[in-house]
């Protein structure tokens, strides 16, 4: 049995991490993000289909000091992490950058690079003790290309790209995989938080086209994590069908 630790976990890609991994069979699951109901409702749903191992917490990543008393604080049983899914994180707004509000550049910079640091560093001690640890960071298609408006949160995912391969030189001497998953676009309630609730102007992101699902790239993360322990993905860019890059997109 490997114990995962989820960031993210109360909706999107983080929820559907949790519910593919669970049906493996093979994984404990550790479950955070900042939404307590919604936390309780996957941990309950998990438990009702499956046989699995859940423990949740609330925790905001971007508060440092939250984030270390809450590792450290764990059950004993829970603090074997052999996996760290770094998928906490936030897009807030699409404006050209002489018009962007500076909260959501705060928040953008302090969830998806300030707060994947430090659960990263809080863990890290954790997984040196595994035999089998791995860490997988959601990057994204905005971390290999800028697209208009996409300004700061496109350089918060090229920070996620930088660490992701930082990470993996500095964690090679403790055998810590080190793997980024760099999706298109996903419908999940990423849009609506984009959008500031917008739900109108969220569902006309993936208006003509099929997007990918939560599902499709948790998915994926369970075939990276079934590789043999002598094998490493290292980096791994995935997209609709319909879209060809960060722009460029066929709707029908
Ligand atoms: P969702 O909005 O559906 O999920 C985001 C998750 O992050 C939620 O569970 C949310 O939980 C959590 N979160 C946000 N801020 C914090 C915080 N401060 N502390 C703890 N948890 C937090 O979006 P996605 O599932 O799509 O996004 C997951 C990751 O995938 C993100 O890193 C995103 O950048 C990335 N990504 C998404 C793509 C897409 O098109 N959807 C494409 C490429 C990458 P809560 O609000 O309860 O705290
Ligand atoms: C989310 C996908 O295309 O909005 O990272 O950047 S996109």
């Amino acid at each position: 049995m490997r114990t995962v630790f989820i960031t993210g976990a109360s909706s999107g890609i983080g929820a559907a991490c949790a519910k593919v991994l669970a049906k493996e069979g093979n994984y404990r699951l550790l479950l955070c993000a900042r939404r307590e109901d919604r936390l309780a409702q996957l941990k309950e749903e998990l438990q009702q289909s499956v046989e699995v191992e859940v423990h949740t917490f609330v925790l905001d990543v971007r508060n440092k000091e939250e984030v270390f008393t809450a590792i450290d604080t764990l059950p004993q049983e829970w603090k074997n992490i052999d996996v760290l899914i770094n998928n906490a994180g936030l897009s807030q707004g699409l404006d050209p950058i002489q018009d962007g509000d500076t909260d959501d550049w705060d928040r953008m910079i302090d969830t998806n690079v300030k707060g994947l640091l430090y659960v990263t560093k809080a863990v890290t001690p954790l997984l040196k003790q595994s035999s089998n640890a791995h860490i997988i960071n959601l990057g994204s298609i905005a971390g290999k290309e800028v697209y208009p408006n996409g300004n700061v949160y496109c350089a918060t995912k090229h920070a996620v790209d930088a660490l992701n391969k930082g990470m993996r030189i500095d964690l090679l001497p403790f055998g810590i995989k080190v793997t980024a998953i760099n999706p298109g676009m996903v419908e999940t309630e990423f849009s609506e938080v984009r959008f500031h609730g917008d739900k109108e102007r969220a569902k006309s992101v993936y208006n003509g086209l099929i997007p990918l699902s939560g599902e499709d790239i948790a998915e994926t993360i369970a075939f990276v994590l079934s590789r043999p322990e002598h094998v490493n993905i290292n980096d791994l860019l995935i997209m609709p069908t319909a879209q060809a890059n960060g722009t460029i997109v066929n709707r029908k």
